[in-house]
């Protein structure tokens, strides 16, 4: 970074704070991974000069030699990966991923089934702050006491409700789906079959967990969690859906696709195309594993009864007396960094609500296994035991410093 170094130091100096933070602390967000350096130089390419509305080989603009090339070459491994009719790789990340899926095949005020965002869903499936709430009309189905979802309860929701999308997929969810059940009921009801694996791109790409992309009309994902991409998304579709995908995201939802990203997804879906990212999706599913057996023998209370992927869900509240806020602020003070979730039906708010969410792609990423799984839950279950004893803290944020120490990321370009 020499040129930043030398014109502005000031930002030189916040972006060496956040590669100095993001080597010593131990980052548990679910949805947050470690790009390669490979995927940081695409980003940071000259493709961000690059106006290219339109697809490619029908683009509004000249000079686009070198963006058909790295679009095509993004498609191309995305359906090697996938298995998909079609692909576009242009949404902007997620959210607009679903706006564009939503507005191809509803009209406003047609009804659509999501999942209830305390229990596991995404703000985005129809939360009623969102503006796809606004425009559309969303039903919510929640999971059962047993963290399962009720498939034939869902089916009579659907007979009843009559919604022309039926939506699946989540943010917080840590269970296995039934594609089969969620296609077999949108056939019956005659609704397009939607899901959002944001969350999971990189386990299915991985080959750790089954693949919906057959079972689906459209699948909608980001590329930066599991997937271990630049932040963007993408969506997949059956051919019947193509045209109809292609025109709401450009120009019906987006103006020009950010090139530069697409270049880094690229990349990244070459990395995700290796056999070591299999190995690296199988780790995740066996690291979460144990993240969930540690903390129940803390007798931590798990939601859902348990995972099926890379995260689990954590009554805190109900476990240790602690809030989601307070177990986040302790445990940020420790260099842990995950985030305070609401749990199903949380009787408290969303800023302060009963769980956490601790996820596990990242630290995965940088080569931990089963053995550091479990330091790690000890140092969150006395963190949190400790969570007003200042110097109980501190010194367990520097055996978090040494252990991040012996996983190093970025060391060239730090
Ligand atoms: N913010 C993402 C997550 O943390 O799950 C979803 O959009």
């Amino acid at each position: 970074m020499k040129h930043l170094k030398q014109q502005d130091p000031a930002v030189y100096e916040a972006i060496r704070g956040e590669i100095k933070r993001q080597q010593e602390g131990m980052e548990l967000i679910a949805s947050e991974n470690y790009v390669s350096e490979a995927v940081l130089e695409a980003l940071g390419s000259a493709f961000t000069n690059k106006y290219s509305e339109g697809y490619p080989a029908k683009r509004y603009y000249g000079g686009q030699t070198y963006t058909d090339i790295i679009e095509n070459i993004a498609i191309e491994r995305a359906k090697k990966l996938f298995g998909a009719e079609h692909i576009n790789v242009q949404p902007l990340s997620g959210a607009p991923a679903n706006m564009i899926a939503y507005s191809a095949v509803l009209q406003p005020g047609d009804k659509v089934l999501g999942m209830d965002l305390s229990h596991g869903g995404h703000l985005t499936h129809g939360h009623p702050v969102t503006l796809s709430a606004k425009i559309y009309n969303f039903i919510r189905y929640k999971t059962e006491k047993n963290g399962k979802i009720n498939y034939k309860k869902l089916e009579e929701m659907a007979l009843q409700e009559k919604p022309k999308m039926i939506l699946a997929g989540f943010s917080a969810y840590t269970r296995q789906l039934d594609y089969q059940k969620f296609r077999d009921i949108a056939k019956k009801v005659g609704a397009v079959s939607m899901i959002d694996i944001a969350h999971i791109a990189g386990l299915i790409a991985g080959k750790a967990i089954p693949n919906p992309v057959p079972y689906f009309d459209i699948v909608t994902t980001t590329t930066h969690k599991t997937l271990r991409g630049p932040r963007g998304g993408m969506i997949m579709c059956r051919e019947k859906y193509a045209e109809a995908i292609d025109k709401a995201c450009f120009p019906g939802f987006q103006g020009g696709p950010h090139m530069h990203q697409i270049a880094a997804l690229a990349v990244c879906l070459g990395e995700a195309l290796k056999p070591d990212f299999q190995d690296y999706a199988r780790q995740i599913i066996k690291n979460a594993k144990v993240l969930e057996t540690e903390l129940k023998k803390y007798h931590y209370k798990i939601m859902f009864g348990g995972t099926d992927n890379h995260m689990v869900l954590v009554d805190v509240y109900n476990s240790i007396g602690l809030t989601g806020k307070e177990a986040e602020i302790a445990l940020d003070k420790v260099g842990i960094t995950l985030n305070k979730n609401v749990i199903p039906d949380d009787p408290r708010p969303p800023l302060d609500p009963s769980g956490i969410r601790i996820g596990v792609p990242a630290v995965t990423t940088r080569g931990m296994k089963e053995k550091e799984i479990k330091m790690i839950v000890h140092w969150i279950v006395d963190a949190l035991k400790n969570y007003n004893n200042d110097n109980k803290l501190e010194s367990i944020r520097q055996e978090v410093i040494a252990l991040c120490k012996k996983f190093p990321v970025y060391e060239k370009t730090s």
